[in-house]
Formats: C-alpha cells, structure tokens, sequence
C-alpha cells in the first residue's frame, strides 16, 4: 500500500524530469522504475539536445552536468557522390546549437537530483497493473524485487514507462487513436570506443544506404548503418562494419575514419507513431510511452524533456490552484510541437534513404531523394527552414 499525489512510472529522461520539476513545485509524487539505478544511468541512446530542451533543464536547475561537460555543435555535414557540403545551422534560422551530452549522463544526474531533493525513487520495482484510470482513485501495482505485488494509489499517473510500458496499454482503443507509420528502414546503431573521426554530425547518403556520424563524448562516437530490417546486429563482423562504413562515408575521398572498439550494437527500425489523446481519465503519457519518432532528427528525448515539463506545469495547477484546465489541454498543448518534429523526422527519412532497387519506383525516389539535398545545398530559404527544425522541438 502507500502512494503519492502523483505516480509515475518509468525514471527516463520523461519521468525524471517529470518529478524533478513537481519535487520543485511541492507536488507530491514517486517514480517506480523497473530497472536497476546501474541500467538506467549506462542505457546509451540520444545524445543531442535542442536549445528549448537545454532552457528548461538549466532553467529548473536540472543543468549543472551538460553545461559542465556537454559540448556545443552547430554544424552538420552532408556528403554524397556529388561530394560534400556542411551547413552551420548555428548561423542559420533561429540560430540555435546543439548540447551533445549523452541520455545515460543526463539520466543520472536527474537521478541524483531527485534523490537530493528528497525524493521517492524505486529501482527493480516494475509495474504489472495500471488501473481506476477512469475514477478519483487511480492505483498501480508494482513488484518488490522479491516479486512481492503491493498497490499504490494517487490522483494521477502519469506513465512515462517508454515503448514498450504497460500504462499505453490500458488507455482503451475508443479513447485514442494512434496514427503509426514503419518506414520499411532499419539502422544498426553503434557505438564505438573512440574519439570522433569528424568535427560535426556527418551524414552520407549512398546507393547501398545511409551511414552517419555522431559524436558523443571525447571518446566515444556513435556510427549508424542503414541495413536490411531484421538483421542480426551480431552478424556484422568489426572488419566488416568498417569496411561498409569506410566505403558508404566515403574516406578514400574525404579522409578515413577513426576505428575502435565496438562497445554496443542494436538495430533500430525507424517507426513512427502518435497517440491522440495522449491522457485517459487520470493517466497522463510522456515520452516514448505517448508516441515515437524515428531517429533521424534526433528528436525522441527533446519531445520527452518537453512533454514532462507541460505536464508537471498542468499537475502543479491542478493541485495548487485547483485549476484542472492546463491538464485538460495536455496534449492539445503537446501534440502540434510533435507534429512538427514528426513531419521533419519524416522529410530527413526521404533525404537519408532510397531504395536501392532498378525498378522504376526506386529510381524515382533516389532522383528525390538527390534534388532534396541539392535544394539543401543551394536554397539559403531551404537551409534556414532547415535550421529551425533540426534544433527546435
Ligand atoms: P525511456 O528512456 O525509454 O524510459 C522509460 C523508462 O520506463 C521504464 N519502464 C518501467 N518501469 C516500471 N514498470 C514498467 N512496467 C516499466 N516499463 C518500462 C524503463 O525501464 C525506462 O527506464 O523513455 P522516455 O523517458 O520517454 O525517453 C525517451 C528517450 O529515451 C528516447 O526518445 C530517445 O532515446 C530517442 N533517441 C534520441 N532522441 C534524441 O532526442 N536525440 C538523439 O540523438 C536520440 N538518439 C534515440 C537515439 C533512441 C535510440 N534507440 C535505442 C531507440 C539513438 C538510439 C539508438
């Protein structure tokens, strides 16, 4: 038994973030998490945030790590067999940068912050239940580490339990309506064990698929590789995996890159999908548990960051001020900045990929896919819309 005025699930960059800013705001809350404090704070995934993301952490004092230790980007280079261009989309549009500052070093200092703000934060604890969502009550059921169930109940839930959590399971399908698109392209997500071989993000657009560059800290960098979907992740071999990256990034042309040891690899099928309404009676979903988006704008922990901080500003005048209205325009306030960022994830896909067939469809869409980084590389219009939504969420 036992509870809190909010539950939430799932200590990821949405949940985190989520109980830091009502632990600042007086609202009582908990976060259930069913992974170990070691996973959570070593899961590498993102690495770039926008300039939105950075105001609202710095601003909720969430920002002493990244401002430390993360490092500013503002310049990303495309290269394809036309050759190679790089835009300074620091200088362009709104004129924003990136922090590059890796998820697992964000999510522990959020971790850190909570705990010395006093908060409630249950590791191995995984949630089984989710239910009264519909009554005054809302309860979940979490599992000690010896598998022992106890209830927990609050005013709200807010499930901020990822892809694959069980609070978007129990929001019913005449409640809401996801809108899902697979976009039929799989990459195999490295990361490798050395410095970064380019001073910015490179993409490079090739006939046997994409490949691109990321830095992540001073020594570890982050390589995609466009493959087949379902591939095997293990059945690269390292030679191999440098091989096809060598060719596909084009280092005999613009010099080689930097190997080492590969730390970590996973293929990432590029998946879209939004849920609306993201809330359902007294569950509020955040995050990855309220929709994805494909990697290719980097994207999924800003909307995350973002979303949390609607929410925790809905939840605090709800409890305050007795104001219910801000949590009733939740995703009304959330879902245009998520369309925004999907239609833009969606147009990178098409600048990323073509299919590599001879038949006349894959032919027409590699001549698209040619014409849009050639309206890239001349339109200055092109570049600063271009600008505006890489770095704005
Ligand atoms: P998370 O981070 O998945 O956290 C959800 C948490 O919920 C827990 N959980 C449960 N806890 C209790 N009971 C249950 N039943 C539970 N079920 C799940 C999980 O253990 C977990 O701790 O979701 P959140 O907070 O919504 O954050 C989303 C981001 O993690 C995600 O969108 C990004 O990582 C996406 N992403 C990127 N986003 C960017 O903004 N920039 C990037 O450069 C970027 N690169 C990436 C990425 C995602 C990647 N992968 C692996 C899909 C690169 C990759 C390779």
């Amino acid at each position: 038994m036992g509870g809190a005025t909010v539950l939430i699930v799932g200590a990821g960059p949405a949940g985190l973030v989520l109980g830091n800013l009502l632990l600042a705001a007086g609202v009582d809350c908990l976060i259930v998490e069913r992974s170990s404090r070691t996973h959570v704070e070593r899961r590498a995934r993102a690495g770039f945030l926008a300039e939105a993301t950075v105001r609202v952490l710095v601003d909720n004092g969430l920002g002493t790590g990244l401002l430390a230790r993360g490092t500013r980007h503002d310049t990303c280079v495309f290269r394809s067999e036309q050759g190679e261009f790089a835009l300074r989309y620091g200088a362009l549009g709104r004129e924003e940068a990136h922090t590059v500052y890796p998820q697992q070093h964000l999510v522990a200092d959020l971790v850190a912050e909570f705990l010395r703000r006093g908060g409630d934060l249950r590791f191995g604890t995984p949630v089984s239940e989710v239910g009264g969502l519909d009554g005054e009550r809302p309860w979940l059921l979490a599992h000690r580490e010896d598998g022992t169930p106890y209830r927990l109940t609050g005013r709200y839930v807010a499930g901020c339990d990822g892809r694959h959590g069980v609070c978007r399971r129990r929001v019913p399908a005449d409640a809401a309506r996801p809108h899902r698109r697979r976009h039929g392209v799989s990459w195999l997500a490295l990361l490798v064990g050395t410095p970064p071989a380019l001073p910015a993000v490179t993409y490079a657009v090739h006939d046997r698929g994409f490949a691109g560059h990321m830095a992540r800290t001073p020594s570890v960098t982050r390589y995609y590789l466009q493959c087949e979907p379902g591939t095997d992740p293990a059945s690269w071999s390292e030679a191999a995996l440098w091989e096809e990256l060598d060719l596909r990034m084009r280092a005999e042309r613009f010099g080689p890159l930097r190997r080492g040891p590969v730390l970590e690899r996973a293929v990432v099928d590029l998946e879209s999908d939004v849920l609306d309404p993201m809330q359902y009676g007294r569950l509020f979903l955040a995050g990855d548990a309220a929709g994805l988006i494909s990697p290719s704008a980097a994207k999924g922990a800003n909307l995350a960051v973002m979303a949390a901080e609607t929410l925790a500003r809905g939840f605090t005048a709800a409890v305050h001020e007795g104001d219910e209205e801000p949590l009733a325009r939740y995703s009304a306030t959330c879902l245009p900045r998520i369309w925004r960022a999907q239609e833009f994830s969606h147009w990178m896909i098409g600048l990323l990929h073509a299919p590599a067939g001879d038949d006349e469809e894959s032919r027409f869409l590699r001549a698209l896919r040619d014409s849009r980084l050639e309206n890239l590389r001349t339109s200055r219009a092109h570049q600063h819309a271009f600008a505006d939504n890489y770095v704005g969420v």
